[in-house]
């Protein structure tokens, strides 16, 4: 069986050399569901992992744009098609210096398995540029993102494939390109999510990752006989996932000690609560992507360069970017009494500290406690097709629900003994009904 899996992946690096957090992605995947996999023959008749780990489509293409100053700027666009047997295409843009095709691959790749989770009719998809929106002005961003859409309307549709937010594209980004869509199509259809209430946008969704992962932390905690009330927790970012993250912790009567930024991390004792959460906002619209003025202005500690995961806690809640945990981190986290960590981050633990998380305390990926974001882009959807707007309290109870069969799938999938293997749990889980509509679909 070993020779195989390692076969399997020596042939996938092989096909994608360099892609380093692509191939991290498909190894813990490939890793959980292996068994799985080889139990039942039908999947591995029809290669239905060789087909998975090859994205549908892959469109890369040319963004030029001119700044303030009259330059010309170039950036590299991507969409990745990877999968879609469930349902049209779905998922974030990406715009960060840090974004390659490796980066996309990766999430594109995981969305796949995590809107299986959601229950809802959507396949797999990313994309996004190394445009940074970081010390840009208004007007940059607007060119930048009229210029992105100038290319990807032609590949994208309310039935074909429709993205979102993800870092570095919010409220603003979605509106721009949504603007630069309707102008092009004469259409005026739900081809993106995370857009403005007013004109299509679903009530929470800005709120839904960071609550979502909280209400699957909460499941977590309910099967180990604890509670958010009363936890101390650590987060790490400061952008939406966190912001929503706090905002509920707060809400069910938890404390949150930390958050941070490219510069480093905020140690705030008294809990990061009232007029401090909403600061927050107030930090990400400077589009500076620094945490330390939080410390100037409510008179607390910031430690330049250095990961929150020092901090003693009970509960911690990765809400930054891939591998922003690793193996010292995790160790240390256990060793000062952390009894959970659910990762509202994409991939946000490196595999190591993955695995050391699983073996020691109760650990969940991103693609399981994340999902609320997708999963209320997708009741966006639905509202967009009826067009019609569910009330506040419609979309919460549905996105209430949807964790807590997330979280049971995951019990399902991965329980053993006592024990419930949220990785095995959320991979296997995500990959039945896939591997499914892909058998019913044919050689596609
Ligand atoms: O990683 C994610 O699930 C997202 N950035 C949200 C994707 C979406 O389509 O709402």
């Amino acid at each position: 069986m070993k020779a195989d899996i390692n076969e399997f992946i020596v042939n996938l690096e092989k096909r994608t050399p360099g892609e380093r957090e692509f191939h991290q992605a498909v190894e813990e995947v490939i890793g959980s569901i292996w068994d799985f996999y080889e139990r039942n023959p039908k999947y591995q008749k029809a290669k239905i992992l060789e087909r998975m780990v090859e994205p549908e489509r892959i469109i890369m293409f040319r963004v030029p744009w001119v700044d303030d100053r009259g330059e010309v700027q170039i950036n590299r666009g991507y969409r990745v098609e990877f999968n879609s047997a469930l349902g049209p295409y779905k998922g974030g843009l990406r715009f960060h210096a840090s974004v390659t095709l490796s980066i996309l691959k990766f999430l594109g790749f995981e969305q796949t398995f995590k809107n299986s989770l959601t229950t809802l009719p959507m396949g797999g998809g990313k994309g996004g540029s190394d445009f940074s929106p970081k010390g840009k002005t208004d007007w940059e961003i607007m060119r930048f993102c009229q210029s992105f859409m100038t290319e990807l309307y032609r590949h994208i549709g309310p039935n074909t494939d429709v993205p979102a937010g993800d870092i570095g594209v919010g409220g603003r980004e979605i509106g721009y390109l949504f603007g630069q869509y309707k102008r092009l199509k004469n259409e005026f259809t739900g081809v993106l999510t995370g857009k403005g209430l007013a004109w299509g946008g679903s009530l929470i969704r800005p709120e839904a990752t960071g609550f979502g992962s909280v209400y699957f932390a909460q499941h977590m905690l309910h099967r180990i006989g604890k509670d958010i009330e009363g936890q101390t927790i650590s987060v790490s970012g400061f952008g939406n996932v966190a912001w929503g993250t706090i905002i509920k912790i707060n809400e069910l009567g938890g404390k949150v000690v930390t958050i941070s930024g490219p510069d480093g991390y905020i140690y705030d004792p008294e809990g990061i609560k009232g007029n401090k959460v909403e600061y927050l906002l107030e930090l990400r619209s400077t589009n500076n992507d620094i945490v330390e003025p939080y410390a100037n202005e409510f008179g607390c500690r910031f430690f330049a360069g250095k990961h929150p995961w020092e901090v003693p806690v009970d509960l911690a809640m990765p809400c930054a970017t891939e591998n922003e945990l690793n193996f010292d981190d995790a160790r240390e986290l256990v060793k000062n009494g952390c009894k959970l960590v659910a990762e509202a981050s994409n991939m946000g633990c490196t595999a190591d500290a993955a695995e050391y998380l699983s073996e020691y305390i109760d650990y969940a990926p991103g693609k399981a406690v994340n999902a609320g974001g997708v999963a209320v882009s997708g009741l966006e959807m639905s509202q967009n097709s009826m067009r019609y707007n569910w009330s506040r309290e419609e979309v919460d109870m549905r996105l209430k629900q949807i964790m807590k069969d997330i979280h049971e799938t995951c019990v399902t999938y991965g329980k053993n003994e006592n024990k419930v293997n949220y990785v095995t749990g959320a991979n296997v889980g995500g990959f039945v009904k896939v591997a499914d509509a892909m058998l019913a679909q044919g050689i596609v």
